[in-house]
């Protein structure tokens, strides 16, 4: 009853784990890594917890004449494997462990090793509370709308005119903040054609929940057929 409702909770047009992008695909299944392991020291914390208040004291621990003193090595070195164990082993092998998967896919996210002169370049700038997009190349400014191809990486320049905002298509990949007077890049990778939402990801006052935008992505002919209708004294 409760896996299916949880499995529809995780679809939808802004959901991160329904990833349709490069960079979304990379983020999902650490996102379920991450949430099975920690579900499981949830459970292993609450047993302990359970464990500690039910079991019945030991004598040695009673204030007595038949305190025996010689258990107490075998007491101290069961505390320490406790505080070397979960104190250093245990969080030493996870932020390893979440290093080792998460360096890769940031950088893989970030666009390492991907030609900055291969990928098409979109310029965005955010505004209270809209945003617009510009295409150096084709002399073109559009509001709410940007369009890309698909399977084809794609370099955002990311601005903003008035306040921090933070450009965000949840399907297709990572958020990052539109800082005014500085220009940060997004490189985006979208799998197949369709329309997906995108929203401002960082609370830029009254309207913010109502600035959002939508990314088409095309086909890579029907993107040429696109740029090309976009060209001054192209038939309507
Ligand atoms: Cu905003």
């Amino acid at each position: 009853m409760i896996i299916p409702l949880l499995v529809t909770a995780c679809s939808g047009p802004l959901s991160i784990l329904d990833p349709a992008g490069t960079a979304a695909a990379e983020t999902a299944p650490l996102w379920w890594g991450m949430f099975g392991f920690f579900t499981l020291v949830l459970f292993a914390v609450v047993l302990a917890f359970v464990y500690a208040v039910r079991r019945t004291p030991r004598s040695h621990t009673e204030p007595g004449p038949d305190t025996s003193e010689s258990d107490t090595p075998q007491l101290q070195r069961q505390h320490q494997v406790w505080i070397v164990g979960g104190g250093i082993v245990l969080p030493v092998a996870t932020i390893v462990t979440l290093l080792v998967f998460g360096i890769p896919a940031g950088n893989r996210m970030a666009g390492v090793g991907i030609d900055p002169d291969q990928a098409l370049h979109i310029e965005v700038t955010g505004y209270q509370w809209w945003w617009e997009v510009r295409y150096p190349n084709l002399s073109l400014t559009l509001r709410d709308e940007v369009h890309i191809p698909a399977g084809v990486p794609v370099r955002l320049h990311l601005t903003s005119a008035d306040v921090i905002h933070s450009f965000w298509v949840p399907r297709i990949g990572q958020k990052l903040d539109m800082i005014p007077g500085h220009v940060n890049e997004l490189l985006l990778q979208a799998d197949a054609p369709g329309i997906y939402p995108g929203v401002c990801a960082e609370f830029c006052g009254l309207a913010h929940a109502h600035m959002k935008f939508s990314l088409h992505v095309h086909s890579p002919e029907d993107f040429a057929a696109w740029q090309t209708a976009q060209q001054p004294g192209a038939a309507e």
